[in-house]
């Protein structure tokens, strides 16, 4: 494994923890944002998970949402599921309540534990593409392992996002190692 950053083995290291065999990649371009974590990878950005840290205004609690980064999480349908209003985070509540910054905040391994929903439409990939820790660093994993490592409830709290793709539609990069590998006679008989 090529050598990774020190927060980027640190998340590696707790994946592994996990059970989670997925290798952490740490690219040369940028993966802050899904736009950019999908262009570095070559994959349809549907396949990249947001995750997005909100607040319940009430309770102050930090309610963390894991999305296709081809959607638009829905506060109002956000706050029917948890109970009561919520916010988008400060980058400042993201640090203290994660430890990491807006951009490299991954889906499990937080400086505390969140409230986890996770976005119906991920379950519509095979493999899906998560931030590991840093704005450089990713891992791929199937959605019902995400599911299982961040004890997440399955909700439908996102829309498609103006320009988004959906998986009905075609990818705008072929899509070059975001699908698990096919033995070879399958990719034949194509
Ligand atoms: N590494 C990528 C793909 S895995 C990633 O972390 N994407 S993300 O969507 O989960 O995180 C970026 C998100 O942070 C943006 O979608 C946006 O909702 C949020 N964000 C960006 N800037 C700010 C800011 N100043 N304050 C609060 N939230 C922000």
């Amino acid at each position: 494994m090529e050598q990774l950053s020190r927060g980027s083995a640190r998340f590696a290291e707790e994946l592994r923890r996990l059970g989670v065999t997925s290798d952490v990649k740490e690219m040369p371009e940028s993966t802050r944002s899904a736009a950019e974590a999908a262009a570095a990878l070559g994959c349809n950005v549907a396949q990249i998970v947001k995750s997005l840290i909100f607040r319940s205004v009430v309770a102050d609690e930090a309610v963390l949402v894991l999305a296709s980064g081809a959607d638009r999480v829905d506060e109002s349908r956000l706050a029917e599921v948890v109970g009561e209003q919520v916010e988008k985070a400060t980058g400042k509540f993201v640090r203290a309540r994660t430890g990491f910054a807006i951009g490299g905040v991954p889906p499990v391994g937080h400086a505390q534990p969140l409230v986890t929903y996770l976005d119906e439409h991920l379950l519509d990939h095979a493999l899906v593409w998560a931030a590991a820790g840093t704005p450089r660093a990713v891992f791929s994993i199937k959605p019902a392992d995400l599911i299982r490592i961040t004890s997440a409830k399955v909700v439908a709290v996102a829309t498609a996002q103006a320009g988004g793709h959906r998986p009905s539609a075609p990818a705008p990069i072929p899509p070059r190692q975001c699908e698990p590998a096919r033995p070879s006679w399958s990719r034949r008989a194509r």
